[in-house]
């Protein structure tokens, strides 16, 4: 792969918009991706391999639960940052930004905001450090983008639960240390249970020949008479609405991760058009390919505004579900389209792993899917603004 010579665009200025911290946290972000993920993550993709060398530095730049108060091991910052965070290690591959995007949205902050102090105690600092990696168990095979009808259920046995059921397509769980699963009990109501490896019945099959977040592992969980301790059930928050206040959380900093593929594609396709020539002049004063790029950098500024105001909204305790859904769907297919147009903008050079384009447009292909659907995020826009839910 070619060595990462990335520039950020920032065509609005949008630094200026941005705290000390903000770029302090960001910048060192950056520095480590190029420094540690770049030179690494195309043998990572094409050997399906999650590169759990990394771990260690993502836990070191705080990207395992950057707005988990510092007592619990936290980095104690703000929403913004978190963004920033997610962005510059999606820059390098949305696979690894999944990684912190789980960890820290889909299985630290349900502990932080749902659980008892002994568990925050116990698992967040041990999460904070990449001491665990957890997973978040809600899709399952007969319900993906409609998790209300989950038949993963729970018995109460007097001294402990018993689990039975199975989730799939979940990120990190072949080898992720313990499991936010959300299961209904005797009453059909949700609650979410913290499951660690070890209780016998549990399982966590990987899932192989996927085309997409090759360098992210996803697997099952399997549930098979699993007796889960009391104390593991998370009692301070049950229904759909625990579940997806979580994914408030991950789909916030998708809108801000998928930023940064579209950033990356659009500086490589870039860079590419100045420097490759044809019938004598480069490609980049082709009127066909500078419409291409001129569009780029328009969406990517949009999806830049969008993405800040939604953050300091959040900061503000203001953003709605509905604001994120739109921020989600719209950022994503904003950096979809862009790896498609920049994979052209290389030519044949683009289908190969020297570049990064192909491996981002890939999985972008995942990104669209996960944490809601692009068409599901269109039917929470048209449910907020009429009034009338078509799911
Ligand atoms: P509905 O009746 O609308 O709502 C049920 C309850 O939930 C509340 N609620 C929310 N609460 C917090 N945040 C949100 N975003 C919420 N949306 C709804 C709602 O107020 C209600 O509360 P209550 O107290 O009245 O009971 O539920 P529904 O069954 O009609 O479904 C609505 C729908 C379709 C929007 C929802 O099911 C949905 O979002 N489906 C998409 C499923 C999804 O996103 N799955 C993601 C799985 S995790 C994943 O993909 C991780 S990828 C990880 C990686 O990055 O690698
Ligand atoms: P379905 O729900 O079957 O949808 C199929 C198609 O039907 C889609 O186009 C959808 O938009 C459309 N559709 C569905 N309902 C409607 C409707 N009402 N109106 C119109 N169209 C509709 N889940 C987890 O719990 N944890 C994870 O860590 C996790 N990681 C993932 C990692 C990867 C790589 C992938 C691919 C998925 C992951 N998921 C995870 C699952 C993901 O959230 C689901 O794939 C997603 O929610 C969609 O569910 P589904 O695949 O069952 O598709």
């Amino acid at each position: 792969m070619k060595p990462d010579q990335f520039q950020a665009p920032d065509y609005y200025n949008i630094d200026e918009l941005l705290s000390e911290e903000h770029k302090m946290v960001r910048d060192a972000t950056r520095e480590w991706v190029k420094r540690e993920v770049s030179p690494i993550i195309e043998d990572a993709a094409q050997n399906a391999k999650f590169p759990k060398q990394l771990i260690n530095g993502l836990a070191e730049i705080g990207a395992f639960g950057p707005y988990i108060p510092e007592e619990y091991g936290g980095a104690g910052l703000d929403q913004v940052s978190y963004g920033l965070i997610m962005q510059e290690i999606e820059r390098g591959d949305s696979g690894i930004r999944s990684t912190a995007s789980v960890q820290s949205s889909l299985v630290m902050y349900p502990i932080f905001k749902y659980g008892t102090e002994e568990q925050k105690k116990k698992f967040l600092p041990k999460l904070a450090s990449g001491e665990f990696i957890g997973c978040f168990g809600l899709t399952e095979p007969d319900h993906g983008s409609n998790p209300g009808g989950m038949t993963t259920n729970f018995k109460d046995k007097g001294d402990h639960y018993l689990l039975n059921g199975a989730k799939m397509w979940i990120s990190n769980s072949p080898f992720a240390d313990i499991a936010i699963v959300w299961a209904k009990n005797e009453e059909g109501r949700i609650h979410g249970l913290i499951v660690e490896r070890g209780m016998e019945g549990f399982t966590t099959p990987e899932t192989h020949n996927k085309w997409s977040l090759r360098a992210s592992a996803t697997g099952e969980l399997i549930f098979d008479n699993v007796k889960v301790p009391k104390e593991n059930l998370m009692p301070n928050k049950s229904g759909l609405g625990a579940p997806l206040g979580c994914l408030d959380s991950a789909r916030y900093g998708i809108a801000w991760g998928a930023i940064g593929a579209a950033m990356d594609c659009y500086d490589t396709a870039l860079r590419y058009a100045k420097e490759r020539e044809q019938f004598g002049v480069p490609i980049a004063s082709k009127q066909l390919q500078q419409k291409k790029l001129a569009e780029m950098i328009t969406e990517i500024t949009k999806a830049q505004l969008m993405a800040w105001r939604l953050g300091t909204l959040r900061d503000q305790g203001k953003a709605t579900s509905a604001q994120i859904s739109m921020a989600k769907r719209n950022n994503v297919e904003m950096a979809i389209n862009i790896a498609r147009e920049a994979r052209q903008i290389l030519g044949g050079m683009g289908i190969t792993g020297e570049y990064s384009i192909m491996r981002h447009m890939m999985n972008l292909e995942s990104v669209i899917t996960y944490e809601g659907t692009h068409d599901i995020h269109l039917l929470i826009t048209g449910m907020d603004i009429t009034g009338h839910a078509a799911f």
